[in-house]
């Protein structure tokens, strides 16, 4: 059983742990039906992702301010993508915003996302201030009285001191509008990079207070065990997960199937 959990990248100290309750649990009880001690890994399993499947449930405010943030090239763009085409097809009305102005053709793609799904975008120039992109963001989607507005920024290494400085300051200047904005800081993580991840997430949940993650890249080759090792060390809820790169591939995070998928 370890060995499987390990293969899941579910990660050392997570897995050791929980296989050594496990013992402890099956001995102290004498239990010695297979079966069984199977069904308690599986609760085991279920207990640390008590506070994930957690979708979020989004406030009529006009705007709700969804902030997406993230280390380079984990899905930040296309997850937006995704984002706003599912709540477009709920019948909401959406807008995203091109906060990430440090690489420049990340404004583009965002501008070919939004053309292909049909929501309204709010971009400025390559190299122009990310925080004053989003202030303009947040006051066009009140003058047109939307729903809900997605915010893209930059992702560069998390121990990034500019960067991190860059998105502290994208929530400083948007709590001027409105002191309860970003209603949402989304972190996406990538399902398939390594055991950095941990160090990430503190970082980000640290400076930023996450209130929320997006696990991408789950139809690839990881098994997603790290999903483990992040809720195990955070109470962050998994609001989504992404099984490919197209619009249809967001869906809500279930723990019970996944814990299923896990034990195979
Ligand atoms: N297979 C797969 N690829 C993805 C997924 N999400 C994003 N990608 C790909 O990952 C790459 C980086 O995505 P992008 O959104 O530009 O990342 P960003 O730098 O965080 O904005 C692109 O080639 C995406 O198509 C996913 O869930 N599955
Ligand atoms: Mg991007």
């Amino acid at each position: 059983m370890e060995n499987k959990l390990l293969l899941c990248d579910i990660g050392f100290d997570t897995s050791s742990k929980i296989i050594s309750e496990l013992i402890s649990e099956v001995d102290s009880k004498n239990i010695v039906d297979k079966e069984l001690i199977y069904k308690i890994l599986q609760k085991k399993l279920l207990n640390i992702l008590k506070y994930s499947d957690k979708p979020l449930i989004i406030k009529k405010k006009y705007p709700f301010l969804i902030l997406i943030v993230g280390v380079n090239g984990v899905g930040k763009t296309t997850t937006i993508g995704k984002l706003a085409w599912m709540y477009k097809n709920q019948g909401k009305s959406v807008m995203i915003a091109a906060g990430d102005t440090f690489r420049a053709a990340a404004i583009d793609q965002l501008k070919i996302i939004s053309k292909k799904i049909d929501v309204p975008i709010v971009s400025q120039h390559y190299r122009s201030d990310s925080a004053s992109v989003i202030f303009d963001a947040i006051n066009s989607a009140r003058s047109k009285n939307i729903e809900i507005l997605i915010a893209d920024t930059s992702g560069r290494l998390h121990n990034n001191k500019n960067f991190i400085f860059e998105l502290k300051k994208i929530v400083k200047v948007s709590k001027k509008i409105d002191i309860n904005f970003p209603d949402e800081i989304i972190l996406i993580i990538d399902s398939s990079s390594g055991h950095n991840v941990i160090e990430q997430t503190k970082i980000f949940y640290k400076e930023l207070n996450i209130t929320g993650i997006i696990f991408t890249k789950l139809d690839g080759s990881a098994k997603g065990g790290m999903i483990f090792n992040i809720s195990d060390k955070f109470n962050i809820p998994i609001r989504y997960v992404c099984l490919g790169e197209n619009k249809e591939d967001l869906y809500e995070f279930k723990k019970k199937d996944f814990v299923e998928s896990i034990l195979k």
